[in-house]
C-alpha cells in the first residue's frame, strides 16, 4: 500500500506496509486505489462519450471518490462492490468501444516528486469536493460546472502534462470548490432555513437516545423524522453539531445538545455508551470491542460487520437499538475539553452578516482589532494543542471565527464578548468555510480594500481531503499569509511549497505566542 492524503500519516512521509495510522489495511488501501483508477477510467470515456453521461454516471462518481476520504470505509466488500458499479458504468458509457487502459495509480505514487505532488493535490481536493457535492446532491443540489469538474480533474490526474499544465488545474480545483461549497449552502438553508445563533447543551437526558456523527443533515433529518414520538432524544457529535442552529432542525423537541467532541476521541467516547450510534460520514475510526453491536453507518461510509443502513433509509435497527440499551438512568452531565457545560454555534454568513454594521464600526472605532479564523480538522497529535492555547492567548480585543471540528478544542471556553459580540463565533462545519468566505468578502468591500487588507488571520489546521479543497479554493481567491499546521502535508513536495510560499506566503504554525506577535505586529 501507499497512502499520504491525510495529516497522521506515517513519519510525515506515507502509510506503507500492512496498515495505515489511520487503521486501513493494506487490501483496503489497494481496493481503494483499484477504485481510483476505474474512476479515472470512467472519466476518460465519459469525455469521449458526453452525450450518454446521466446522472447515474454523476453518482457514481461522487460516491466513489467520497469513499476513498480517510476514514470514510474501511469494508473490502463495499469498495470492491464500488469498483464493479464503477466498471459497469464505464462499459455502459463506452457505446463505440473505444479502447482504453485501466489507469495504473503507480503512476502517479511514482512520478517525479513535483508531479506527484500536484497530482495529488488535484485528487485529494476533488475528493474532498466530492463528499460536499455529495451532501448537496442528495438534497436535490446539482450544478454544471462543478459536476463537469469531476471529469476534467479526474482527466487531468491521467495525462503526462507538466507542472505548467497541472498547476492551474490545481487552481481551478479550488476555483469550482466555491462553487460546490456555494451550492451545499444553498442546499442547507433553503432546505433547513439560516442558521441562528443557538446555545447547545452537553448534559445528555435521562432515557434512550441516539448519537448521530458526521455531516450529512439529511441523515439527520430524516432520523428526527422516524424518532418522532418514540421517546428518544438525539444528540449530534462532531461535525454534526452545527445541525442545531438550522430552523427546521431546531423545531424537533427531541434534538437535545450534542454528546462528545471530535473524531479522535471517538474510541473513548463511545467506551460502552448506552446507546447507538450513527455515522453519516467520516470521520470514523477503528471500532472497539467495547462498542461494536452499537455502531452504525450509512451512505458510503462502511465498516465490516456493522450494520449498514441502506438507501432506503430506514433507521429501525437504530432505533430499537436505543430502546433496547435505554440511555443513561440519570441525566448525566458532560462538559467539553475545557469544563464549559454548554457550547455555541449558529453564526454562519448570514447571522455575522446581519451585524456588519455593528462589526465595521466597532473595528473604526478600534473596539475590535483582529479576527482571528481559527478553523479546520481536528485530529490526535499532541502539537495540536496549539490551537487552544493560540485561542486562549488572544487578546480581548479579538474575534475567533471557528468552524469544523478541531472547535471542540476550545468552543466551550467563555471568552465574553467585544463589542456585544461573542468573542467566539462557530460558523459551522467545514463546508461553511463558505461563510467566513462570504464574510471577508463582505468584509473588504465595506472597508474598500482587499481581503489580505482586512484585519483578518486564517490559522487553519488540517486533517483529511475537505481541508485539501478547502485550502486550494483560499488560494484561487488570492488568499495570503495562512497559518496551516500542525504540520504540512507530506504530498507537497519542496518545489510546490517554494511556489506555495513565494505566492501565497502561507507559514507553517509555530507557537502561540510567536504567531500571535506576529499577526497582530
Ligand atoms: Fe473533522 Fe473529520 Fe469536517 Fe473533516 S470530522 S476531520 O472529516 O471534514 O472536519
Ligand atoms: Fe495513512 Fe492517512 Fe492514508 Fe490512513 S488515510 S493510510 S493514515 S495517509
Amino acid at each position: 500500500m501507499f497512502c499520504f492524503q491525510c495529516e497522521q500519516t506515517a513519519g510525515s512521509v506515507a502509510c506503507r506496509g500492512k496498515a495505515g495510522v489511520c487503521g486501513k489495511k493494506e487490501n483496503t488501501a489497494n481496493l481503494q486505489d483499484a477504485l481510483t483508477s476505474a474512476l479515472i477510467s470512467l472519466a476518460c470515456v465519459a469525455k469521449e462519450n458526453a452525450m450518454n453521461v446521466t446522472e447515474q454516471t454523476h453518482r457514481i462518481i461522487l460516491e466513489g471518490l467520497f469513499t476513498t476520504v480517510t476514514n470514510v470505509s474501511f469494508d473490502d466488500a463495499a469498495i470492491s462492490r464500488q469498483i464493479e458499479i464503477t466498471k459497469n458504468e464505464t462499459e455502459k458509457l463506452n457505446r463505440n468501444k473505444s479502447d482504453y487502459k485501466a489507469y495504473e495509480m503507480e503512476n502517479i505514487w511514482q512520478a517525479n516528486e513535483d508531479i506527484r505532488s500536484l497530482k495529488s493535490l488535484i485528487l485529494f481536493g476533488l475528493r474532498g469536493m466530492a463528499a460536499y457535492a455529495y451532501h448537496a446532491f442528495l438534497l436535490g443540489y446539482k450544478n454544471k460546472e462543478v459536476s463537469d469538474f469531476f471529469y476534467q480533474g479526474l482527466y487531468a490526474i491521467s495525462q503526462d502534462w507538466s507542472m505548467e499544465k497541472l498547476l492551474p488545474v490545481v487552481l481551478e480545483t479550488g476555483k469550482v470548490n466555491l462553487k460546490c461549497m456555494e451550492l451545499l449552502d444553498k442546499a442547507n438553508t433553503e432546505t433547513y432555513g439560516n442558521p441562528v445563533p443557538t446555545t447547545v447543551p452537553l448534559t445528555v437526558e435521562k432515557g434512550p437516545f441516539i448519537v448521530v456523527t458526521g455531516h450529512d443533515l439529511y441523515d439527520l433529518y430524516l432520523l428526527l423524522e422516524q424518532t418522532k414520538d418514540k421517546g428518544i432524544n438525539i444528540y449530534t457529535h462532531g461535525e454534526m453539531l452545527p445541525a442545531h442552529a438550522y430552523p427546521k432542525l431546531k423545531e424537533y423537541p427531541h434534538l437535545k445538545g450534542n454528546f462528545g467532541t471530535a473524531w479522535q476521541n471517538q474510541q473513548k467516547e463511545f467506551d460502552h455508551i448506552p446507546a447507538p450510534v450513527l455515522f453519516t460520514t467520516n470521520c470514523l475510526m477503528p471500532v472497539k470491542d467495547s462498542y461494536r453491536d452499537r455502531v452504525f453507518t450509512t451512505e458510503v461510509v462502511a465498516y465490516p460487520e456493522m450494520v449498514h443502513i441502506d438507501d432506503e433509509r430506514d433507521y429501525t435497527p437504530v432505533i430499537e437499538k436505543a430502546l433496547e440499551l435505554g440511555g443513561y438512568k440519570e441525566d448525566t452531565v458532560f462538559t467539553g475539553i475545557n469544563g464549559g457545560k454548554t457550547v455555541m454555534t449558529g453564526f454562519g454568513h448570514n447571522t455575522v452578516l446581519s451585524v456588519a454594521d455593528k462589526v465595521i464600526d466597532a473595528v473604526k472605532k478600534g473596539d475590535i482589532r483582529h479576527f482571528l479564523l481559527v478553523g479546520g480538522c481536528d485530529g490526535a497529535k499532541p502539537g495540536r494543542n496549539y490551537y487552544t492555547d493560540f485561542v486562549k492567548k488572544s487578546p480581548q480585543d479579538t474575534i475567533i471565527l471557528t468552524l469544523a471540528c478541531g472547535k471542540f478544542r476550545f468552543n466551550d471556553l467563555d471568552l465574553g464578548t467585544v463589542a456585544g459580540l461573542p468573542r467566539i463565533m462557530d460558523m459551522g462545519q467545514c463546508n461553511d468555510a463558505y461563510s467566513a468566505i462570504r464574510v471577508a468578502i463582505a468584509l473588504a468591500e465595506a472597508f474598500k480594500c482587499g481581503v489580505n487588507e482586512l484585519p483578518l488571520t486564517l490559522v487553519l489546521s488540517w486533517y483529511e481531503q475537505k481541508a485539501v479543497c478547502i485550502l486550494l479554493t483560499l488560494l484561487s481567491l488570492g488568499i495570503k499569509n495562512i497559518y496551516l499546521g500542525p504540520t504540512l502535508p507530506a504530498f507537497v513536495s519542496p518545489n510546490v511549497l517554494n511556489y506555495l510560499v513565494e505566492n501565497f506566503n502561507i507559514s507553517p504554525i509555530s507557537t502561540p505566542e510567536e504567531d500571535l506577535k506576529k499577526i497582530l505586529g
